[in-house]
């Protein structure tokens, strides 16, 4: 399939948009656009309005890369995207390019927005005109091909990671299940840290009564029990790992594809061609409904779309597409919420997807986020921007934007909380980790106000929008860091050398749980 050139002339006038289909698509640009809007590929991947012209920094350490970004694209040298893509021109109309299949990537360079499928070729929405209205067409028609989410309530949930992290046991959730009380929360949610390893998924010494009994027990509130897996990622320690080294996506020198780590070991991906990891998902995925959880948080799906070579060689945003589907068919109608997951794939398999970097109780980590520049490690700022950033895809899917934080802090100021809470009013998803023994009455109060309410959400601009009449602009959120000065350049450069270290990281992760223990050992039942 050929390239395709469009000069300005031939591009659509304001209000016009087209469908072209080409391997490759390269739109002229008569003037030097003002921003460009940079499409992260998976859940926690950067999203925001950048520099049209020059990249940001590569983001560190790239050991990280596998498992924050689209590895493939993380050291390309032009502003770029995942399958979409769109600049601001100087009236402030946008020309918009966004695939309407999978395995394709835009950017922009030599003067041109720039748009290519890794193999074959496909279909363009290429349009210019109005932000908001461009993007609603290119959901409708990801919509027609992909599907959408047909289930109607918003799940308002309790989920234990951003409070207990790994250190959950049968005792401090019970102990948070009985302090929700009367609350309205339809979901509570166990998270990391109830399984053998990243690949056995059957309960540790933490959990002697099994999963069916923890099930069972938070049934009995009248909630949907929700458990936390990574069905695509294996850890080194894992029997697959052992067992069946055939399942595993190799790279291109035939070794185990490296997706990650563990901080004390690699982590492998799944090959979602071989027949028997099909097998092995779907008898997975029946087990966890077996058990009797009826929300499903599937993570670190990014592991199963990496490149390299699989079973069968076919492009790999459709081999991991495949792996969806079936896990999909397995679960029935379990409520299915995927994280760390590329976005376009994993349309019309789930129910809700995971739209921004993990939050934290603090805004902002002048470490990771200025001197790695990297924005898709934890903060309250860098799950907000790129979350916000892909509000557009609502009429498809339930955007998750990560848990909102009411218990007393003092890295959060009352106006960062607040402008949290207004994201979980726009996305219609609300949940939060906070232990319930360390709410005030008041704090409870608030919090079920918070899930009674229902406001009446309109789009004003880009940044801004109406809740209930209140104009709320989450503008200021959405600028990036500055760009590091020499000096700092310089350090950013040596800590990210080191992040490439086991034995560095190592240090760093036991330095980050001691710290956490420290402060964490009086919530702990
Ligand atoms: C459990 C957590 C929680 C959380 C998920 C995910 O390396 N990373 O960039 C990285 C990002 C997010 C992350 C872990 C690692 O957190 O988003 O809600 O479920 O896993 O381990």
């Amino acid at each position: 399939m050929p390239t395709l050139h469009l000069q300005s002339d031939s591009l659509p006038q304001t209000g016009d948009t087209k469908i072209v289909t080409a391997s490759s698509l390269h739109l002229s640009l008569s003037q030097p656009p003002k921003s460009f809007y940079r499409h992260g590929w998976q859940s926690w991947s950067l999203t925001a309005w950048t520099d049209p012209i020059r990249e940001l920094p590569v983001m560190k350490p790239t050991s990280f890369h596998s498992r924050q970004t689209d590895p493939v694209y993380a050291r390309y040298p032009h502003p770029n995207g995942s399958w979409l893509g769109a600049v601001e021109l100087e009236d402030g109309s946008i020309l918009f390019l966004g695939a309407l299949e999978l395995n394709a990537h835009v950017a922009v360079r030599e003067g041109q927005l720039q748009g290519w499928y890794e193999s074959g070729g496909g279909e363009w929405f290429v349009g210019r005109g109005e932000e908001i209205n461009l993007f609603e067409k290119y959901a409708e028609l990801l919509g027609q091909r992909f599907g959408r989410v047909t289930v109607q309530e918003h799940p308002r949930v309790w989920c234990s990671w951003y409070s207990l992290y790994n250190n959950i046991n049968e005792n401090n959730l019970a102990k948070a299940l009985n302090g929700l009380g009367d609350l309205p929360f339809d979901v509570f949610q166990i998270d990391d840290g109830w399984q053998v390893s990243t690949g056995d998924w059957e309960p540790n010494e933490k959990f002697p009564s099994g999963m069916e009994a923890i099930a069972a027990k938070i049934k009995a509130t009248g909630r949907k029990a929700g458990l936390w897996l990574a069905p695509l990622a294996v850890s080194k320690h894992s029997s697959i790992y052992k067992n069946h080294p055939d399942w595993l996506l190799h790279d291109l020198s035939g070794k185990p594809y490296v997706a990650g780590f563990e901080w004390s070991a690699e982590m492998y991906a799944l090959d979602t061609t071989h027949p028997e990891v099909i097998k092995w998902l779907r008898e997975l995925i029946r087990k966890i409904r077996g058990w009797g959880f009826d929300y499903l948080k599937l993570d670190f799906l990014a592991a199963g779309a990496q490149p390299g070579k699989r079973h069968e060689d076919i492009p790999r945003e459709t081999a991991f597409r495949r792996g969806l589907q079936v896990m999909r068919e397995a679960a029935g109608n379990a409520y299915l919420l995927f994280c760390g997951t590329p976005i376009l794939p994993a349309l019309g398999v789930c129910d809700a997807i995971r739209v921004g970097a993990d939050v934290a109780n603090f805004w902002d980590s002048r470490f990771y986020s200025y001197l790695l520049y990297n924005q898709t490690t934890p903060s309250m700022l860098n799950g907000l921007r790129t979350s916000v950033n892909r509000l557009w895809l609502k009429p498809l899917v339930h955007v998750d934007p990560d848990v909102a934080f009411f218990s007393e802090t003092k890295s959060l100021t009352p106006q960062q909380k607040r402008l949290f809470l207004d994201l979980t009013e726009v996305a219609d998803f609300k949940a939060t980790s906070d232990l319930p023994h360390q709410w005030t009455e008041a704090q409870r109060e608030e919090i079920r106000r918070w899930l009674e309410s229902r406001p009446r959400v309109e789009r004003i601009g880009r940044y801004t929008f109406s809740i209930d009449g209140r104009e709320v602009d989450f503008g200021p959120a959405m600028p990036l860091p500055p760009l590091p000065n020499f000096f700092d350049g310089i350090v950013g450069g040596i800590l990210g050398v080191l992040g490439n270290q086991f034995w560095a990281l190592k240090i760093w992760h036991w330095l980050i749980r001691y710290a956490l223990a420290k402060k964490d050992s009086e919530k702990i039942a």
